[in-house]
């Protein structure tokens, strides 16, 4: 019943920020798929009789790439496959599902925030038995192994139904198909007060969430519409959609434009919050208040203690480069330890394991803690109502008083989405070649400290990952970032990230883009960015 398949390797499966992910019909070349999971499996070891969890977003091609998956573990030798039902789990899920029955790791099914259907966007992403993504070596060790692949194995059996909850066979191999939201919800209702968030919702204040027609839908229904008693409809688009029904399920002003209209009007709800397509982004929005996710990670780590699973305290605090340095004050403060990561969550995840760090998050909306291994989006929903709920107090009024007290860090990031591959590498060799000259030099009343390409080295496991972004400090803590997405399918997309620190009460009213205009300005005499991809504007700004 297992087959040996001959294949040719595909030279481009490289892993990116968080996965591999091309466009639906790459994916859908005969054996692509099949290449990139028995490369995982290939760069595993000792995981005989073990149990791998699979699931996805619910995008166009999820369901057929679960039956692939599912046979190959069989054929591979895994003793059991836990499978959510209708292919759905969402990324935080999973990672809990793998901790909580200490799986050997998962493979999780998604493009997170691109969009889905036949001409967008699929991806596949292996995480490792702590629930988090897999580190550098093993997702090298991959792209290695898809670049000489000669065979594949594959069980030659019938598709499973994985519509029904229930426990099947599958050429000798367990298949357990499980209710995707309850142990998620099981875990939430144990690190947050649910009683008073039930108790805020039924004292009036309106909270709605946009599913975006992707994956957080069950969840946010069960959790917001079910257990704590918000009216049904509180959840929008809260059925996940192959094509998410056309939303961009990315959680910004941009693509969550009318729920923050909404919230934004007169008689809109008191409180929004969106997600993406796989579930671990959030953006949150309050009456008069849009809280830049940098904010969001500092305010939540600054109160945490008022939600039960965190009441003893956090141990440290964890962000990427690019995120504001708005966490930093507040671990200062704290006296708790603070660390600087590269992009993506798969670096976060020795610092959690080490208890080192207990919130990390990411200014690219991506805020969690040491409860899974990724980010988690209703985790951040319902840690802001935990917060609001303990201090009786609205999004805005939460906001503006830690301002008050620690400093505003006015951030924004412009994205060049889908410029020339060529121009976008350019542009950073030739930003990389002038770094030594910047430090001292001056751009208006902005004089640089320091210039470097971020290197981190991880302090847990010793390993060095090399240009990580195009860092320039300002004298008084202002700075730009670049780098280029490791996440696109299509050409390049550059990413400016701009930062001032603005202590003085008084000043923490301007409208941001224009509290950063000299930095924006500056970032683009430094790299010529207008010049050498020939745009004149952002393609999003957040
Ligand atoms: C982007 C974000 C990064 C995030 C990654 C995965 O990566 O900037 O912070 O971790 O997406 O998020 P990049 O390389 O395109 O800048 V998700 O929700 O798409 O898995
Ligand atoms: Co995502």
């Amino acid at each position: 019943m297992i087959k040996t398949v001959s294949t040719t390797p595909f030279q481009d499966q490289k892993p990116g920020t968080s996965g591999l992910r091309k466009k639906v019909p790459v994916f859908a070349q005969v054996n692509y798929a099949e290449n990139f999971i028995q490369s995982i499996f290939d760069s595993l070891e000792d995981f005989a009789g073990q149990t791998l969890v699979i699931g996805g977003d619910g995008r166009y091609y999820n369901r057929e790439v679960i039956q692939k998956a599912i046979k190959m573990a069989a054929a591979a030798g895994f003793g059991k496959v836990m499978v959510g039902q209708g292919g759905i789990l969402s990324t935080p899920a999973a990672s809990n599902i793998i901790r909580k029955y200490k799986a050997f790791g998962g493979i999780i099914l998604s493009a997170s925030h691109n969009p889905g259907g036949p001409t967008e966007d699929f991806g596949i992403k292996y995480n490792i038995g702590n629930g988090g993504p897999a580190p550098e070596k093993i997702t090298d060790a991959i792209f290695a192994r898809s670049k000489v692949i000669d065979t594949y194995k594959i069980a030659e059996v019938a598709d499973l139904d994985l519509d029904a909850i229930g426990t099947f066979d599958v050429a000798g191999m367990t298949v357990e198909v499980i209710d995707p939201v309850a142990d998620y919800v099981e875990l939430m209702e144990q690190l947050f007060d649910f009683p008073s968030i039930r108790a805020l919702i039924a004292s009036g204040v309106n909270v709605v969430i946009d599913s975006m027609g992707a994956v957080t839908g069950p969840y946010a229904r069960q959790i917001l519409e079910t257990r704590l008693g918000a009216p049904e409809g509180s959840v929008r688009n809260a059925v996940p959609l192959p094509d998410f029904g056309g939303h961009h399920p990315d959680p910004n002003l941009v693509h969550a434009k009318e729920l923050y209209d909404d919230v934004m009007s007169p008689d809109g709800p008191h409180f929004g919050a969106a997600s993406d397509g796989d579930g671990d982004r959030n953006m949150i929005v309050g009456k008069g208040m849009f809280v830049t996710p940098s904010d969001s990670l500092a305010i939540i780590a600054a109160n945490a203690t008022v939600a039960p699973g965190y009441a003893r305290g956090i141990a440290g605090i964890a962000r990427s480069m690019p995120t504001s340095a708005a966490a930093d004050r507040v671990a200062e403060k704290l006296k708790i330890g603070m660390y600087e990561t590269p992009t993506g969550w798969k670096f976060f995840g020795n610092l959690l394991d080490a208890g080192k760090a207990t919130v990390c998050g990411e200014e690219s909306f991506g805020t969690g803690s040491d409860h899974v291994r990724e980010k988690d989006g209703l985790w951040a929903v319902l840690f802001w109502l935990n917060i609001m709920a303990a201090r009786n107090e609205s999004v805005e009024e939460i906001v503006k008083s830690h301002w008050a007290e620690y400093g505003r860090n006015y951030y924004s990031r412009h994205d060049y989405e889908e410029v020339d591959s060529d121009a976008a590498n350019l542009l950073i060799i030739a930003l990389r070649d002038k770094l030594a000259t910047l430090p001292g030099q001056s751009f208006g009343a902005l004089k640089v400290a320091t210039a470097d390409d971020f290197a981190y080295h991880d302090p847990i496991d010793g390993s060095v990952s090399k240009n990580q972004g195009i860092r320039i400090l300002f004298e008084g803590g202002s700075r730009v970032v670049f780098r280029l997405s490791g996440t696109g399918t299509s050409g390049a997309t550059i990413r400016v990230y701009v930062e001032r620190y603005e202590p003085d009460a008084s000043r923490h009213a301007i409208d941001t883009q224009e509290a950063l205009a000299d930095l924006i300005a500056v970032a683009d005499q430094i790299s010529d960015l207008r010049k050498r991809t020939g745009r004149d504007k952002p393609t999003v700004i957040t």
